[in-house]
Formats: structure tokens, C-alpha cells, sequence
């Protein structure tokens, strides 16, 4: 069972005790989803058209921006260079960064800001291959960026104007996943993680532990019988909450719902309370090696 952490604020600036505090790192470091029911992103009025006009480019899953660079991607034409619309996504990034700065400190000084993301589109029933599909229980891992061992953490909220929820599954522990998938993996090639870094299919070395994490992602949701029998517990996020993840970790699936922001963090693994816990660490003490 994936324990949920909830802590109570209605405010992105928060501060917060030691006991929140210790709650949110303890419990994101092992596993749990933490929970922040009642703090809510409203937006102002002249931003109203995010949630009802078509903003996404047809083909496109959700809009992302890249704070470094501010650029917005999968925006529809008429939107592309929207101002309102990105400086809403960039209030997001920042909300999201106070957020986590001030309820893991710990984190703060080593966090790299990873891409903010909208996702305007319904999710149940829309098609995809069964590796890009998120509805199927998986742990975190993207082909194109390789993490080398760095956490990623994701900040959730749900601005669905009609009441819907989020609906997810959770899945087995991280611990359980990997002691049924690590053994159907062949080991990285040596010469196939530098060749690809050289030929730009990676933005940088795909590292043996990139290689495990993204089969064990790949072999979760291509098995069609293990999606099907699986433990799996159902979760739903009501619009006006948010909620942290470490989902290279915890399993999950997003089953049902519209209109979701979401931020992702990188973290170094010297910056955990507790290494061990780290897919890496975890990896690690399966393959009796360093993987980074
Ligand atoms: O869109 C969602 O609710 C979550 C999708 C997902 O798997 C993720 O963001 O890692
Ligand atoms: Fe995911």
C-alpha cells in the first residue's frame, strides 16, 4: 500500500513546522505520495481562457515550458507566443519551487528546475503506444533524458474547472518492482551508451542506470497480464489539491481527468535524508555494482 502524507495549507508561501516538515521528506524518500489537499492554484480572470480554449496543439499530449529558456512547446498556432499563458506556466514553476524549498529544505540548494508541464486533454481513453502510455502502472524514465542516478520529483495540481478528479493507480513498491523486472534485463552495452550520447539520440550519457530504469519502465507497461494482476490501489486528486511524487520510484497511473499542472524537479542523490531508499542505491545493491 502507498501510504498518502497529507499536510494542510491553503498558501504557496507556507512555512511550515518541523513535524511537516519531517513527514514530507521521510515520507516522499520512502515511497508515499504527499498530499496538500487545500492548496489550490486559482487563476486570475484574464487568465480564464487556459481552461477553456484550445490551446493544445492537436497533436500534442500537454504544453510545456522551459523556465531557462521560456519557451513554450505544444501550444496550438494561435497561442504559440501567448504572454499570459507563459507567464501562468512560469507562476507555476515558481509557486511550485517555493513550495518545495520551503517543505524539504534539504533539497533546496542542489534542486535542478526541470520542465513545467499543463495537460488541458482528457486522459482516459485517448490512444497511444503501450510504452508512451501513462495510464498503464510504471515508474518514471525518459529514453531522451538520462538522469544518471538524480531523483525526480514531481509537483502536482489539479485546476479542473468541472469538479473531475484525478484518478490514479498506485502500484507495487519500488523494491517489489524491481526484484520482478531487474532479472528479464540484459545488461547495458558499454559501447552503445556512449555511441548514442555521440549520435544525439540521448542529451547526455545514458548511464547503466538510465538503461535498467528505462527497461524496467518499458517491461511494466508492455506486460499486459502483470498491468492486469498487479496490487493496485486507486487514488483520486480533487481539483484545488497538489501533491508531490517521487515517481521514479512510486508506481503509478493516470487513469482519468483533465486540466493538470505539474512541475518536475531533479535531485541529486547526496541530497536524500536516506540514500538507500534511492532507486540507485536499491539497483545498486541488486547488481552488486555502481551503475553510475
Ligand atoms: O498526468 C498524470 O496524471 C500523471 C502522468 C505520469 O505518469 C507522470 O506525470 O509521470
Ligand atoms: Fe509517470
Amino acid at each position: 500500500m502507498t501510504a498518502i502524507d497529507t499536510i494542510r495549507t491553503q498558501d504557496w508561501q507556507a512555512i511550515f513546522s518541523d513535524d511537516e516538515k519531517s513527514l514530507a521528506i521521510g515520507g516522499l524518500e520512502s515511497g508515499n505520495v504527499v498530499l496538500l489537499p487545500e492548496l489550490a492554484f486559482s487563476l486570475a480572470d484574464n487568465e480564464e481562457f487556459i481552461l477553456r480554449d484550445p490551446i493544445l496543439s492537436p497533436k500534442r499530449k500537454n504544453i510545456s515550458y522551459n523556465s531557462l529558456t521560456q519557451q513554450l512547446g505544444g501550444v496550438a498556432d494561435d497561442y504559440c507566443n501567448n504572454d499570459t499563458l507563459k507567464a501562468f506556466m512560469a507562476r507555476y514553476a515558481k509557486a511550485a519551487q517555493q513550495l518545495v524549498c520551503a517543505l524539504l529544505p534539504r533539497y533546496c540548494d542542489s534542486l535542478e528546475i526541470g520542465r513545467t508541464s499543463y495537460r488541458p486533454a482528457e486522459i482516459a481513453g485517448r490512444a497511444s503506444s503501450p510504452r508512451k502510455d501513462d495510464t498503464r502502472l510504471h515508474v518514471d524514465a525518459f529514453p531522451s533524458s538520462p538522469v544518471a542516478g538524480k531523483r525526480i520529483l514531481r509537483v502536482f495540481c489539479n485546476i479542473n474547472p468541472w469538479h473531475q478528479p484525478r484518478v490514479w493507480h498506485l502500484g507495487e513498491s519500488f523494491r517489489q518492482v524491481a526484484d520482478r523486472f531487474m532479472p528479464l534485463i540484459s545488461r547495458p552495452m558499454s559501447l552503445q551508451t556512449g555511441l548514442m550520447k555521440l549520435l544525439h539520440i540521448t542529451k547526455g550519457k545514458r548511464t547503466p542506470y538510465d538503461h535498467y530504469m528505462l527497461h524496467i519502465h518499458d517491461k511494466m507497461k508492455c506486460d499486459e497480464t502483470y498491468q492486469e494482476n498487479v496490487g493496485k490501489q486507486r487514488a483520486e486528486f480533487l481539483p484545488g489539491s497538489t501533491w508531490m511524487v517521487y515517481t521514479d520510484l512510486v508506481s503509478h497511473a493516470a487513469l482519468s481527468g483533465s486540466h493538470l499542472l505539474e512541475q518536475t524537479f531533479y535531485v541529486p542523490v547526496s541530497a536524500m535524508q536516506n540514500e538507500a531508499l534511492t532507486p540507485l542505491r536499491q539497483l545498486e545493491a541488486m547488481c552488486h555494482r555502481p551503475l553510475v
